[in-house]
C-alpha cells in the first residue's frame, strides 16, 4: 500500500477539490476518475438522506488493467474475503476525507447504490443487453469502484456518447454464453455459476480466458482484461456466489452508510 495521500495542497480560489491532483492520486492506484453529476432534489432523495450538503457526486473507477498493472499484487496479497472490496476502501477512504467528501460504495448492500445508473449521468455510458455498462472506447472492460459526496458544485465535463449497441446487428455478446445464461428473461446467475465452477479448470473456460460473452464483444478489445486479471475477477465472483449459496443470509455490510431504497 502506498504513502497516506496528501491532497490538501494550497486551494484555489473556487476550487476546493483539487481535481487535476486527485486525478493524479488516483491514477497512482491505477484508478481513474470517471466523471460526476450534480444532485437533484426530484431524484436524489437516497444521496440526498445520507448528505444533505452533497452538491457532486464524484465517480471514481478503473478501465481496462491498469488497476491490475499498479496494484494486482498488492490487491491479492491481502488474500480471502473480498481483497479489492478491501483495498479500496483502504485507498479511497483517505482520499475522500483529504477533499472533505463522503464515500460510497458499490460492494455495500444490499440495497445496492444504483452505481450503473449513476455512471450514465456521469458519462452517457449505456446498458448492454448483457446488463454490464458499455463505453464506447472501453467497451465492457471497465467497472466503478466508489463515488465520493463532495459539498462544491463541481462544473464536471459530462461527455454525450453514442451507443455501440445500436450499431451492432449480430449481437454476439448474447449468443456466446455455452449455457445460454442471457435470454430474454435476463441473466441466469446459477447457471452461469455452475458452468463457471464445473469448467473451471478447462484451458478456454470462462474461469481460465474470462466471461466468454464479454470477449465476444467487438468494441474496446484493446481494453480486455488481461487473463491474470480477468482470472481474478472470476475468482471473485465464484467465491461470493459460493458464499452467499451456502449462506443465502450473507450480505455485505451496510454499516458505512445505511440508506433507504430510492
Ligand atoms: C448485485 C450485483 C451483481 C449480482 C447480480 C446481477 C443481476 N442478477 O442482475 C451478480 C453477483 C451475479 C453480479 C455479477 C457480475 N457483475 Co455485478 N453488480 C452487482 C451490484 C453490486 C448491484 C447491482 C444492483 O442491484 N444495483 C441496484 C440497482 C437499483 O442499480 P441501477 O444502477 O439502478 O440498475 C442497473 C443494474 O440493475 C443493471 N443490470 C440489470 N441487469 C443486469 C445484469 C448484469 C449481469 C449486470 C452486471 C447489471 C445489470 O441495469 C440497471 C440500469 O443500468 C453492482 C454494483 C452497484 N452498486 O450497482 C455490480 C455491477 C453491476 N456488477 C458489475 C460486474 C462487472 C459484474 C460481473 C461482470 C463481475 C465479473 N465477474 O467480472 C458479473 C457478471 C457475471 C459474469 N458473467 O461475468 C459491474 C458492472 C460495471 C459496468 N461496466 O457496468 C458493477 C457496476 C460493479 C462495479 N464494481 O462496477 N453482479
Ligand atoms: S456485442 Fe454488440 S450488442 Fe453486445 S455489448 Fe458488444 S456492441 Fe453491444
Ligand atoms: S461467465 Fe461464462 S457461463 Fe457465465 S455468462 Fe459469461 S460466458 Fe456464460
Amino acid at each position: 500500500m502506498g504513502a497516506m495521500l496528501d491532497l490538501s495542497l494550497a486551494p484555489r480560489p473556487g476550487v476546493r477539490v483539487p481535481l487535476a491532483e486527485l486525478t493524479e492520486a488516483l491514477a497512482r492506484h491505477g484508478l481513474r476518475l470517471r466523471g460526476g453529476f450534480a444532485t437533484d432534489s426530484t431524484v436524489d432523495a437516497d444521496i440526498l438522506a445520507v448528505a444533505p450538503w452533497a452538491q457532486t457526486v464524484v465517480l471514481i473507477g478503473n478501465v481496462g488493467s491498469e488497476l491490475w498493472d499498479k496494484s494486482g499484487a498488492e490487491i491479492a496479497a491481502l488474500g480471502d474475503p473480498d481483497p479489492l472490496d478491501r483495498w479500496t476502501r483502504r485507498v479511497i477512504e483517505p482520499i475522500a476525507s483529504s477533499v472533505g467528501g463522503l464515500v460510497l460504495f458499490p460492494f455495500v448492500g444490499p440495497p445496492y447504490w444504483p452505481f450503473q445508473r449513476w455512471a450514465e449521468r456521469a458519462e452517457g455510458v449505456r446498458s448492454s443487453p448483457i446488463g454490464i455498462q458499455i463505453h464506447p472506447e472501453f467497451g465492457l472492460w471497465h467497472a466503478y469502484r466508489a463515488a465520493i459526496l463532495v459539498r462544491e458544485a463541481i462544473a464536471l465535463p459530462r461527455r454525450e456518447q453514442g451507443h455501440p449497441c445500436d450499431a451492432c446487428a449480430d449481437r454476439p455478446c448474447l449468443t456466446r454464453c455455452p449455457v445460454n445464461a442471457f435470454s430474454p428473461a435476463g441473466y441466469d446467475v446459477d447457471r452461469c455459476v455452475d458452468h463457471v465452477a464445473a469448467v473451471q479448470n478447462e484451458s478456454g473456460s470462462c474461469m481460465d480466458v474470462g466471461c466468454l460473452a464479454r470477449l465476444a464483444c467487438p468494441i474496446g478489445t484493446a481494453w480486455r482484461y488481461r487473463p491474470e486479471h480477468a482470472r481474478f475477477h472470476m475468482h471473485a465472483f465464484l467465491n461470493a456466489r459460493m458464499r452467499s449459496k451456502r449462506n443465502p443470509s450473507l450480505t455485505n455490510s451496510t454499516d458505512d452508510v445505511g440508506r433507504t431504497k430510492a
